[in-house]
């Protein structure tokens, strides 16, 4: 069954990554329309043989199409989500606008399949650095049980977006040359002040919410309890942004339900998810790094280790591409999946 596909975003980090996996996976696409705002309107965007203009993005613009990824950010996404489904299309949203809306399946195919059925016209795409954390876990949830969980994120630039990547590029040179650094982007595009991420880290990512979390932590907190489906699971975040350009770090220490647990059987329980990539031995320093895991789809897991007091407790390390299995990826499996589930 051949499917019309729009991307909303089409010229945007996450746009761009979902017309190349859609691509490389033979996803099978007839007509793809590559949407954005009024901006790119008219440029053209060439992909092996086929050259195709971009669009603007309008309530008509979802005639006859079956998938509309949207990744334009959460106004985009509220703005013509509607419009899309009214079309008939089905919405794979990678913005955070829907995703904790009761009714609305948050999906990690490796995790939470099951719950693409409820969909009624949106599925929402989780945070890039929850989706790792949780593809990374689900094996050890699901075997030994798990209550409790504390993350700390050292998070790619690529993540606030393509401005976000130029400007630790611009401030990486100007610092070079002893030249002022200026900030106009990070730590959020959507605060008032504005700090150097070249050479720096910053202990903020998006705007502060809720009792001094930021909405990042928040989000890894109320998302991991949703695609989980357990609300009695106690999960704590820090988000840190670093000075890197792409593929998220998170640092994760856990307690299960059982004291008896190894760290082999922790291994195995890890690697057992498909997608999840085992890189732990520290005799030869084998441990999972962003420059490393740039560009994979895979989820990498490393420094396995049992925590000293707690006989629970473990620590993990845990690295993704975030443009990749954090975002474009994850949407398209997330199509994937549900064209295999209504062929059956
Ligand atoms: P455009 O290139 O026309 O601005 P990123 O996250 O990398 O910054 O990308 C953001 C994406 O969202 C881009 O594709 C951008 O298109 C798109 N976008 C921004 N504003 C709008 C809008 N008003 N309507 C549709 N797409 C938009
Ligand atoms: C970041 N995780 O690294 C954010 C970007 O909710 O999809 C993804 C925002 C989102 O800045």
């Amino acid at each position: 069954r051949q499917m019309n596909v729009a991307v909303v975003g089409a010229t945007g980090a996450v746009g761009t990554m979902i017309i190349e996996k859609l691509i490389e996976r033979k996803f099978p696409v007839n007509k793809l329309k590559l949407l954005a705002s009024k901006r790119s309107a008219g440029s053209t965007i060439t992909i092996g043989n086929e050259t195709y203009t971009v669009e603007e993005t309008t309530d008509q613009a979802f005639e006859n199409i079956d998938i509309a990824f949207f990744s334009a950010g959460g106004s985009i996404t509220e703005r013509f989500s509607q419009a899309a489904i009214d079309a008939g299309a089905l919405v794979i949203d990678n913005t955070s606008a829907f995703r904790m809306t009761e009714g609305v399946p948050l999906v990690v195919p490796e995790v939470n399949p099951e719950k693409i059925r409820e969909h009624k016209g949106l599925i929402a795409n989780p945070n890039c650095s929850t989706i790792q954390m949780v593809a990374a876990l689900k094996g050890v949830k699901d075997q030994f049980g798990l209550n409790r969980l504390i993350v700390s994120t050292y998070q790619a630039v690529s993540g606030a977006g393509a401005d976000a990547i130029n400007e630790l590029e611009q401030q990486s040179k100007n610092f070079a040359n002893r030249a002022e650094n200026e900030a106009n982007i990070l730590p959020s595009g959507g605060d008032k002040k504005h700090y150097p991420i070249a050479y720096n880290v910053l202990p903020q990512i998006d705007v502060f919410g809720d009792d001094g979390y930021t909405l990042e932590e928040l989000k890894m907190m109320n998302e991991t309890q949703k695609i989980f489906d357990d609300y009695e699971m106690e999960v704590a975040a820090t988000c840190v942004r670093l000075p890197v350009v792409t593929g998220h770090s998170e640092s994760v220490y856990i307690e299960l339900d059982r004291d008896d647990v190894t760290v082999a059987d922790l291994q195995e329980a890890i690697q057992s998810v498909p997608g999840v990539v085992l890189q732990d031995d520290p005799a030869t320093q084998t441990y999972p790094m962003p420059l490393f895991a740039e560009g994979k789809d895979e989820v990498f897991v490393g420094r396995v280790r049992k925590d000293r007091d707690k006989k629970n407790g473990f620590h993990l390390w845990i690295v993704s591409d975030n443009l990749v299995k954090g975002a474009a990826l994850n949407s398209v499996q997330i199509a994937e999946t549900y064209l295999s589930q209504i062929e059956q």
